[in-house]
């Protein structure tokens, strides 16, 4: 049996350091007050399993427009302490509020919410009515002691609370009540160690479903995401950490832990911003996660400062949706007759946003004539849409078709603007993005062969263009940029470089994209290919002693070529973690936390430590302008250095260059389970392999063609009996004897 004032005193402790959550305390209170709720939690959770079950396969298949397939009807009660103090937020700030819920929900393009989490497809909508039908903003007022409270302030699941909510709320069945209040304390009045706190489904009784949060976390830019995380119990979900390590497995993730199979347990709640770590180890039959994951501390339901939230998941969603289907105290909140009655959605306000598919970041570049593909991420469910790329006051092309329409690029290269005009049964709104399209000049497409090093001070260089998705993120807005130290460009050959610092990245998963400015491939070029230097060093940390569980932080170079502008890109290389780093093994961190010092960085001078990459350009790409673009996959993992770009044919000395590049490379060496032969060389060359003991037994042999200009080939090695081994290459007329041994 549980130990409850045990388990009080816990919480307490580690809210002594930091404000926090109280949805879990609230939960413990109303448990020790009713031992019957545990039961009927339970019951709510058989059901939403039985939810998920049933509708799993058409809830994994999101397709089409993305739409708020949700609408949830919010009033907002402000208690205040008079009328123009700071506690007494402005509508406006409410308006802010609800927008970013939308934007964090919605993982809305251009804004904070667009990060490497899922668009949930559920939208907040503010009431315009309310409860008996009248016009109203949605947002009451309402002085402390007009509440029943003696002062600005309540406790977590305290009589006062029950009090302030009965004396001010809404119907619970028809909206989600927001109290916003100045102060919120478990245990101690003067504290105020609580920033919000939430009824789960199916708890707490018909007045108390809600969500209460304090003031000076509401509304204000990145500091709002109190709300997000809050609303995030009110539609069923725990915290991430929720259990700690439990949930580690296939069969125990959907009911353990945070009963969500595709976020990674933490073995605790996070405070503060990003940061790599790896508490929980996951088994390889957690495929929702593919194994063992480092903690998403990014997500909404941890409890890092609100500029580094920014995730909620796929399983997440799925949850959130369940609850919305199964939950009786849900359920009737997003019926289309009581949005009708609310005054919400579609009969609601309306606020026009959009963005351009395959864009992260404006202004977008496309070309003359492009196929555009835009979607409305409007508030208030649009029925009526009209598009504009317009330059100045005239309107270039048009389109009534929506939520997600298709435009075609202006013929004259020069920047536009984009209007999106929306209306709903109740009202209208629009929004113009200035300069938001910018086509481009194929006549300015670079000549071939094209070369770039990144010396000149630019970055990135004329005509070169980054993506960067989450540009909105105050705190880790990393992306490429340039690094000039003397002698440490490639084979330290020049002084500068594009860069990517993964290392100080704490946002697992995110891609970065450099990409060039056209280039004209002429339709005569021989074996047209790609090659560039790399440089990168994977990163391994395991620390016991700090929880953190042995993971290969090893992030992911892609390079893609386009002929259509960007509309479809080809991918060409992928390489990753060791893989991709030039020693073939990462930089190992044992029993201590990392340092600035295992941070990678080329050496200086002549040195063979970076690595040539020569990538064949298939021949559907000749004769045409092409986009080459290098995506940085991020794992929060080492810095990545790319330098010495050319676009050119290959020739036999581009191939059997003089630069000390290995073309045959065997790791891991020494081996245990297997051993992998990797071959950069000229596709085409018969290839032939043997692997033989020191007594000159042949043991394992293999033959084909090379078809890639970079070929793998798997050694299974576990049988072997410890010792030196070496392995014979015939590529073509040359012959090679490469070591191998086995422990
Ligand atoms: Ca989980
Ligand atoms: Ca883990
Ligand atoms: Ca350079
Ligand atoms: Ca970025
Ligand atoms: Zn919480």
């Amino acid at each position: 049996m549980r130990t409850l004032p045990a388990s009080l005193l816990m919480l307490a402790l580690v809210w002594a350091q930091r404000p926090a959550c109280g949805t879990d305390l609230l939960y413990e209170r109303a448990l020790q007050e009713n031992p019957d709720l545990a039961q009927m939690r339970e019951l709510l959770e058989q059901a939403t399993l039985a939810f998920l079950e049933q509708n799993g396969p058409s809830l994994r298949t999101q397709t089409g427009c993305p739409e708020s397939d949700y609408v949830i009807p919010v009033v907002v009660h402000i208690i205040h302490s008079g009328a123009g103090q700071s506690d007494s937020l402005p509508l406006s700030q409410v308006i802010s509020q609800v927008e970013q819920l939308f934007d964090d929900y919605r993982k809305r393009p251009y804004s904070k919410g667009y990060s490497s989490g899922v668009d949930t497809r559920i939208e907040f909508s503010l009431a315009t009515k309310d409860p008996n039908g009248n016009p109203h903003p949605g947002v009451t007022y309402t002085h402390y002691s007009a509440a029943g409270l003696s002062a600005p302030r309540v406790s977590v699941g305290g009589s006062d609370a029950t009090t302030m909510k009965s004396n001010t709320g809404w119907p619970r069945n028809k909206y989600l009540n927001i109290w916003v209040i100045q102060c919120i304390y478990s245990s101690s009045p003067s504290t105020c160690d609580v920033l919000g706190f939430a009824t789960f489904p199916g708890i707490g009784s018909s007045t108390d479903q809600g969500v209460v949060v304090t003031s000076s976390y509401f509304g204000l830019p990145n500091q709002s995401q109190t709300t997000t995380h809050e609303i995030g119990h009110y539609l069923s979900l725990y915290h991430t950490f929720q259990g700690g390590c439990a949930g580690t497995s296939g069969s125990t993730c959907s009911s353990g832990g945070d009963r969500v199979c595709d976020t990674p347990p933490t073995r605790q709640a996070n405070y503060g911003a990003a940061r790599r770590q790896n508490t929980c180890l996951e088994s390889s039959t957690l495929t929702a996660t593919g194994g063992d994951r480092p903690d998403q501390v990014r997500n909404y339901m941890d409890y890092l400062d609100d500029p580094s939230l920014d995730i909620f998941t796929d399983g997440q969603r799925q949850r959130m949706t369940a609850a919305l289907n199964t939950a009786p105290d849900r359920t009737p909140l997003w019926q289309t007759s009581n949005l009708q009655a609310t005054g919400t959605g579609p009969y609601g306000r309306i606020k026009a946003n959009f963005a351009l598919q395959g864009c992260d970041q404006p202004p977008c570049y496309v070309c003359p004539g492009q196929q555009l593909n835009l979607t409305s991420y409007s508030m208030g469910k649009p029925s009526q849409f009209t598009w504009e790329i317009k330059q100045g006051s005239t309107v270039i092309s048009s389109s009534t078709t929506g939520p997600c329409t298709q435009l075609t690029a202006p013929s004259t290269p020069g920047t536009y603007d984009i209007r999106l005009a929306v209306s709903n049964s109740v009202g209208t709104a629009e929004t113009t993005y200035t300069g938001f399209l910018i086509v481009r000049d194929p006549a300015q497409a670079r000549s071939f062969p094209f070369t770039e090093g990144f010396e000149g001070s630019t970055f990135p260089p004329a005509g070169w263009t980054i993506q960067n998705p989450d540009y909105r993120t105050a705190n880790s807005n990393i992306t490429w940029d340039r690094y000039n130290s003397t002698g440490r460009g490639s084979f330290g050959a020049s002084n500068a470089m594009a860069r990517i610092r993964n290392f100080i990245y704490y946002n697992r998963t995110q891609r970065d994209h450099l990409i060039t400015p056209l280039i004209d491939i002429p339709a005569t070029a021989q074996n047209p290919v790609i090659e560039f230097d790399v440089y990168y060093r994977a990163l391994y940390w395991e620390n016991t002693s700090a929880n953190q569980v042995g993971y290969l932080y090893g992030d992911t170079l892609a390079v893609y070529i386009s002929k259509d502008c960007g509309t479809t890109w080809q991918r060409l290389y992928y390489k990753g973690g060791e893989d991709l780093d030039v020693t073939g093994s990462a930089i190992q961190v044992i029993g201590r936390n990392i340092s600035t010092t295992d941070q990678a960085v080329p050496p200086s001078g002549a040195n063979t430590a970076w690595r040539h990459e020569i990538v064949s350009i298939p021949p559907t790409y000749k004769g045409h302008k092409v986009l080459i673009r290098f995506e940085n996959i991020t794992e929060m993992g080492n810095n990545l250095f790319i330098d010495s770009i050319q676009v050119r044919e290959a020739t036999p000395s581009a191939l059997t260059s003089s630069r000390p590049t290995p073309i045959l490379t065997l790791t891991p060496n020494p081996t245990s389970q297997e051993a992998h032969l990797t071959i950069r060389h000229a596709a085409g060359l018969p290839l032939q392999w043997t692997l033989y003991n020191t007594l000159g037994q042949a043991l394992l042999s293999g033959q084909g063609a090379l078809v890639n200009p970079e070929e793998h080939i798997t050694l299974p090695t576990a049988s072997l009996p410890e010792g030196l081994y070496m392995l014979q290459v015939h590529l073509g007329s040359e012959t090679t004897l490469l070591r191998l041994v086995k422990e």
